[in-house]
């Protein structure tokens, strides 16, 4: 995959956006520059069924006008009913080599924790690997161990050069020191989905992680 779609990646559902209306943050992040938008529909007040689909058809007709790519977190089924971009899937989401097969040309996500299991992913035909947390963060209910940018220092030293974008608990400050490690990028849910103005939150992270990629020239 070209790794410039992970400058900044948007992960977002409803329940991230307060009372503000999805479609609007996320239109409000793809004119602030987001590069990529991953629709993760989980949480108290989370939409199922019909009005899933129906929230994921508009994103994506939303990122489309503004040619992002479009990716759903694990729900393989809805990924395939609204023939999205790509999927993102955990480690307790099935099996890696299946969901590739069924997700042949598109792109597939895979989050990792360690060296391990970033080896495994790159294995089985991993596209990009989400590594995290990167800090501590309220917006996930099962965190894993808190182990910061240090641990794709250590996926990069190990040899592993698939992209490689950071998450968890990452804001305009702390972008910098994630793509130092070794990332090709960030992606965030609450500083863009929580902040009063997604526009602007989205465009000085780009800055930010534009500037670091500069820097260590990528
Ligand atoms: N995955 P925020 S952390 C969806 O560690 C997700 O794999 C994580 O939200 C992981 O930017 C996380 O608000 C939540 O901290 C990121």
């Amino acid at each position: 995959m070209n790794k410039e779609l992970l400058k900044l990646y948007l992960v977002m559902g409803s329940s991230n956006c307060g009372s503000g209306d999805p479609l609007s943050v996320l239109e409000s992040a793809l004119k602030g520059g987001i590069t990529l938008f991953q629709y993760r529909e989980k949480g108290t007040g989370a939409r199922s069924g019909q009005e899933k689909i129906k929230l994921g058809h508009e994103m994506m007709s939303m990122c489309r006008t503004y040619g992002v790519p479009f990716i759903v977190n694990d729900d393989v089924e809805l990924a395939l009913i609204l023939k999205a971009d790509g999927i993102h899937i955990g480690q307790d989401d099935g099996s890696i080599t299946e969901t590739r097969k069924r997700f042949a040309g598109k792109l597939l996500g895979v989050s990792v924790h360690n060296v391990q299991e970033a080896n495994d992913a790159m294995k089985c035909g991993a596209d990009y690997l989400g590594v995290g947390p990167m800090y501590f963060t309220n917006s996930k209910s099962d965190l894993h161990e808190v182990k910061g940018p240090e641990v794709i220092k250590e996926i990069r030293a190990a040899g592993i050069t698939l992209p490689i974008v950071g998450i968890g608990g990452i804001d305009k400050e702390r972008a910098g020191s994630v793509v130092e490690s070794g990332a090709d990028g960030i992606a965030v849910i609450s500083a863009i989905s929580k902040a009063p103005c997604s526009t602007a939150a989205a465009r000085e992270m780009l800055y930010e992680v534009e500037k670091k990629l500069h820097v260590t020239k990528k």
